[in-house]
């Protein structure tokens, strides 16, 4: 979130788009309901009516995978009808850049498309720059290669029409949406976007959040009071996850993974380092070889040294655009290409799209160590049904793993915040935590290859790794230490003293950091702040809800993001009725802001958006791999065959995962009609491993069921309870008919498209449950994050003879 959960109290304008968030983030929906009771106007668009939509003021129907179409057609209306914020967009966007001849928009496709290796060649996606470096700018806007014309030249397709054919959105609701919304485009309101998965589980997932990113640009709602764009994060420490490293692609604090053409430490540096010649711009990332330094001295300690480039080369190395997330690692499985692993806290047999193969998979491990509160689909693949456990060679562990309430440590909700969670009781009988059992195991490890050897051996043993696992010990190296004596703004600190603040981190190896980002949470001066629980407040602080003593929050405690953008040049708030910060004269007060320089009227000031080279809030954004504007294109698997927009039906760089089991369904498959969307149940947690156990939740949700329209059911001969099977071309599943005005039919291209969605919290391993949802789903992902396209395929729908066991 670039704000935080109780700032959505400060909107005039809440418009949730792919988020179920009343059942799903019920404690964003406390403060959603605030800002209702203080006149807030509250949107849901989604192709489900759900407790959300409930207490909306109104809920807008949408088929599933046509957002960008949806937010286009506001863009355009924002355009055409002057609702944007002007001073804004031409003092803190890229709006007056000048774009470079060479980038082209045609028919669908930006320039640089390579139809062979369905890749972009991004490099005419960029600007004009003057003698110095620095992008020229045309301030009036007229420049008719400014990204503002661009912009409105791009969009201009998506006018009420083309938006009401495509997504099936009524015209009306199209105006009253786009007018409501729009109307926050001045100093004086706030409006803000709240989204989870209904956004990002399509092959557009990135660009969604783009034209969100866009839009919130154009109506200076960023960096505001009420403001922004609030990804609601998902599992309970999914933010703190992804900061330190879930994913394949980074090393913690969102730097990249180091690849294999980057082979030493000054490489790595010279292709990550960012550089600006504008005087006025921050450009924060020019300090990345201090903060990689830090990370590399956490991880080696004493034994990187600058001599050996920080023991850079012993990091392992991708290769330059290999996809290393889940489908691609599954399929690697079922190829035979991977004999082992380790499977902790998910389940995959049940999550992961088209399970039919990813069981397949799995198969073919010749040991599985996984880690659980309770027997699994994951955990128990090899006796599934339809399977001979004598014919499965996978020799599997499984380790009891401690709950919750058994461990202690920090966790960071979607707001950044961090905060500690205190053990209640010790873990019973041999279950521990994942560090408990990690830290000892790999030092075992570590033994080993001290005796063995093998191949580089020191990647393991010349690790910076303690004896036993403490949650605080880690807590500490993540916010880094001296690793010499040092004096930092007059103030003296020994080797071994915790750094204050990540302006101190430095690239001459005298500190250490396990991840920047969290630098300053844990200092001499504070101690652990992630227990801090002083409800303390200036009352500029609490006219919005602040509370910065309240827990930390990363960047430097720093609660809403890019707010150097909520105030003019002289460091005066747009809306002094919510500021967020004020230059005194002296010094900023409010929250902490986006930097300490002065205001920019003195001439020392810089421009508000520090995380970008430039400075400049990004509405041209050319670092992504589908187009540096977003373009509606269909779901891989879609009901219609064209759209008004282009001809490009589908992303021409969607990820697509390509064996004999990866089937997928031709564009307006006559066998294949019908929308198919998935999503979470108030009742079970995700795949349902752990809720599925806990018999009064699972009293309350039993059944895999799907829900659909009742036109659709008349048409099927369905009635509401009647078994039913749901088939996709990679597989089927058998669910109860619940046949509800929820869903409602839409008219898409002048015709009749339904939808069905689905819950997929059920497993095998809860017999009479049902089985996995994600038995239907495809294995096609978002180019950008390769997050796969859960939330639209194509199914057909027909009644069950009879209400078999569950077909294998
Ligand atoms: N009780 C409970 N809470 C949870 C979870 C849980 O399982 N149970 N899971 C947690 C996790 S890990 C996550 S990631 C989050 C998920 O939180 P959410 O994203 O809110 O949950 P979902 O149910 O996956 O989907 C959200 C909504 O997107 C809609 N949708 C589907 N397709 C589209 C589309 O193309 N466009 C639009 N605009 N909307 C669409 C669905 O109808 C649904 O209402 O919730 C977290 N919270
Ligand atoms: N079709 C479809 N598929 C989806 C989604 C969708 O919307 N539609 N959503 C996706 C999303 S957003 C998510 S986050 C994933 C979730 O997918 P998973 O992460 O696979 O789902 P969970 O059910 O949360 O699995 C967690 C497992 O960890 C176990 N567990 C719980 N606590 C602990 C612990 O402390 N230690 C250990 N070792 N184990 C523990 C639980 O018993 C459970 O079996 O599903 C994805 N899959
Ligand atoms: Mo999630």
């Amino acid at each position: 979130m670039t704000n935080h959960w109780i700032d959505i109290k400060n909107a005039d304008s809440i418009l949730i788009i792919g988020s179920n968030a009343a059942e799903h983030h019920p404690v964003s929906f406390k403060w959603v309901l605030r800002a209702k009771d203080a006149g807030a106007t509250v949107m849901h668009v989604d192709p489900k009516f759900s407790r959300t939509s409930a207490r909306s003021d109104f809920h807008v129907p949408i088929r599933s995978g046509t957002d960008i179409a949806f937010m286009g057609g506001m863009i355009n209306y924002v355009l055409e009808n002057g609702r944007y914020y002007k001073d804004y967009v031409v003092d803190y966007t890229n709006a007056s850049y000048i774009v470079s001849e060479g980038f082209e928009f045609n028919d669908g496709l930006f320039s640089g498309y390579d139809p062979k290796s369905r890749t972009y060649d991004q490099s005419s996606w960029k600007f004009d720059l003057d003698s110095k470096g620095v992008p020229k700018k045309d301030p009036s806007l007229k420049h008719p290669r400014c990204v503002f014309n661009l912009l409105k030249k791009h969009f201009s397709r998506y006018n009420i029409e083309n938006v009401s054919s495509v997504t099936g959105v009524s015209k009306d609701n199209l105006q009253k949406v786009y007018s409501t919304f729009s109307s926050t485009g001045t100093p004086d309101k706030a409006g803000t976007i709240m989204y989870a998965l209904g956004w990002t589980q399509h092959t557009v997932g990135v660009q969604n959040i783009r034209s969100a990113a866009i839009l919130q640009l154009l109506l200076g709602n960023i960096g505001v009071a009420g403001g922004g764009i609030n990804a609601l994060r998902g599992e309970p420490n999914v933010q703190g996850s992804t900061d330190h490293t879930l994913l394949y692609h980074i090393i913690p604090g969102y730097m990249a993974m180091p690849r294999a053409d980057w082979q030493t430490y000054d490489a790595y540096n010279k292709a990550n380092t960012p550089v600006s010649t504008d005087p006025h711009s921050a450009n924060w990332w020019q300090h990345k070889p201090k903060y990689f330094t830090s990370l590399l001295k956490g991880w080696y300690g004493e034994n990187a040294t600058a001599k050996n480039g920080y023991c850079y080369g012993l990091l392992p190395k991708i290769e330059k655009g290999a996809d290393h997330s889940y489908m691609f690692l599954f399929d690697r499985m079922y190829n035979n290409e991977i004999t082992g692993g380790f499977i902790i806290g998910l389940n995959p047999m049940n999550s992961v799209p088209n399970s039919n193969k990813v069981r397949k998979a799995l198969d073919n491990l010749d040991w599985l160590v996984t880690q659980e509160l309770h027997h699994s689909e994951t955990t128990d693949n090899w006796h599934r049904p339809g399977v001979d456990p004598k014919k499965v060679k996978t020799e599997v562990f499984l380790l009891p793993s401690a709950h919750r309430v058994e461990k202690e440590g920090t966790v960071t909700n979607s707001g950044r915040w961090l905060g500690w969670h205190d053990k209640a009781i010790e873990p019973e009988a041999d279950a521990r935590s994942f560090g408990a059992a990690f830290v000892p195991m790999m030092n075992e490890v570590r033994a080993l290859y001290k005796e063995e050897g093998g191949k580089l051996p020191e990647a393991i043993t010349l690790l910076n790794w303690p004896k036993t696992y403490n949650p605080e010990y880690w807590t500490r190296l993540i916010n880094g230490q001296f690793t010499k004596d040092t004096v930092v703004k007059g103030t003296k600190y020994k080797k071994g003293q915790q750094v204050p603040s990540f302006t101190a981190l430095s690239d001459d190896g005298s500190t250490m950091s396990l991840n920047w980002l969290y630098t300053g949470s844990y200092t001499e001066e504070g101690g652990n702040k992630a227990k801090r629980r002083n409800p303390q407040q200036t009352k500029m602080q609490a006219n919005i809800g602040l509370y910065p003593n309240w827990a930390w929050c990363w960047p430097v405690n720093r609660r809403i993001l890019y707010n150097r953008a909520s105030v003019n040049a002289d460091g005066m708030p747009l809306n002094p009725k919510k500021a967020v910060i004020k230059w005194d004269g002296k010094k900023w007060v409010g929250d902490v802001p986006d930097g300490g320089w002065k205001p920019l009227s003195s001439g020392k000031g810089k421009h508000p958006f520090i995380m970008s080279k430039h400075g400049h809030g990004q509405i041209f954004g050319p670092g992504r791999k589908d187009g540096p504007i977003p373009e509606h294109y269909e779901p891989v698997e879609t009901p219609i065959d064209s759209h008004p927009f282009s001809k490009q039906l589908s992303s021409p760089v969607y990820k697509f995962v390509d064996s004999s089991m990866d089937k997928l369904a031709k564009p307006a498959d006559p066998n294949f009609p019908i929308v198919l969307t998935t999503y979470s149940l108030t009742e079970h947690w995700c795949g349902g491993g752990e809720t599925r156990n806990v018999p009064n939740l699972l009293e309350a949700e039993p059944q895999l069921y799907v829900e659909m329209s009742p036109e659709l059911a008349e048409e099927k001969g369905i009635a509401n309870g009647d078994g039913v099977i749901v088939e996709s071309i990679r597989g089927k599943v058998e669910a109860i008919a619940m046949v509800t005005v929820r869903m409602r039919p839409l008219k898409v291209k002048g015709k009749t498209v339904h939808l069905v969605g689905m819950p997929f919290c059920f497993g095998w391993t809860t017999p009479g449950t049902g089985d996995s949802t994600n038995r239907l789903t495809p294995s096609v992902g978002d180019p950008n994050t390769t997050i796969p396209e859960y939330k639209a395929s194509c199914v057909n729908i027909r009644k069950a003879d009879k209400l078999t066991e569950i077909e294998m």
